[in-house]
């Protein structure tokens, strides 16, 4: 938490200019504060990023301390390849590492065959019980108090998840590297987002790649109206429940996130 000394800057920053409500990030705000405006954009429904500190900022940096932490016959479920076709299979931590290094190499390297098809996510996974501890969630005391499952998210560069809603709200919280996020509100009339069985997709869930946009194929899909930020280490974004929300690496990146209500 941020100390209660320091200034209390709020900056507003508009994201970007969109025909419907913006993003707002607000920064160095004490927990009091902070609380405060967490509760008002929770009863607005209204997506907000803001900043946290915890240990495993500094800590999951460093792959030693992942492997040292993690039991490495932990199993997780990854999803492999393309955009929205991904399978998944089950890999260990250790073998997941074992792919991440290589993975470094081919990119330090610049190796333009380990592509797209190599793309392994370890996806939405449970937070091993060694690793909670270094992470810090703000007071959710102005809703129910109800903490549902802790996941984390980890994967190379151009690992995304697609366009997607979830039946509770959501801290969003980037520990390592980048990410580009894509919202739309929970209002946003779904067939214009190209969802469920037509599209062989569930219902929650769109056919379109945001970051990619085939305009022909998806002409009703209006990115103008949709709300787009990118998040670094420390920040947190608030996404209100069934709020459409799509996700992409930009960098090696791990995140966790926590619903609740
Ligand atoms: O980070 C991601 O890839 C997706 C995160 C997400 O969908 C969520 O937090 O609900």
């Amino acid at each position: 938490m941020f100390g209660v000394q320091q200034r209390l800057v709020i900056t507003r920053t508009r994201i970007r200019r969109f025909s419907g409500q913006s993003i707002c990030r607000l920064e160095e705000l004490d927990a009091h504060r902070l609380n405060s405006h967490l509760a008002l954009h929770y009863q607005k429904q209204q997506p907000v990023i803001f900043r946290m500190s915890c240990d495993a900022l500094t800590r999951w940096n460093n792959w030693d301390y992942l492997i040292d932490k993690v039991d490495q016959d932990w199993v997780g479920e990854v999803e492999m390849g393309a955009y929205n076709q991904g399978e998944r299979v089950t890999l260990s931590f250790g073998e997941y590492m074992e792919y991440l290094k290589l993975w470094k190499q081919h990119e330090e390297e610049g190796d333009s065959e380990f592509s797209k098809e190599h793309l392994l996510y370890m996806a939405q996974n449970d937070l091993p019980a060694s690793l909670h501890r270094d992470i810090q969630w703000p007071s959710i005391e102005f809703a129910e108090n109800k903490w549902y499952n802790i996941h984390w998210w980890v994967g190379p560069r151009d690992t995304h998840s697609p366009l997607h809603y979830d039946p509770l709200d959501n801290y969003l919280f980037q520990i390592v590297g980048q990410k580009s996020v894509i919202l739309f509100d929970a209002s946003h009339p779904a067939n214009a987002l190209y969802t469920g069985s037509t599209w062989k997709q569930q219902n929650n869930t769109s056919a379109a790649d945001v970051f990619d946009l085939d305009r022909h194929k998806f002409p009703n899909l209006d990115l103008n109206l949709s709300h787009q930020a990118i998040l670094y280490p420390g920040d947190v974004l608030y996404i209100p429940f069934k709020w459409w929300h799509a996700v992409k690496s930009l960098s090696f990146s791990i995140s966790v996130n926590a619903w609740w209500r």
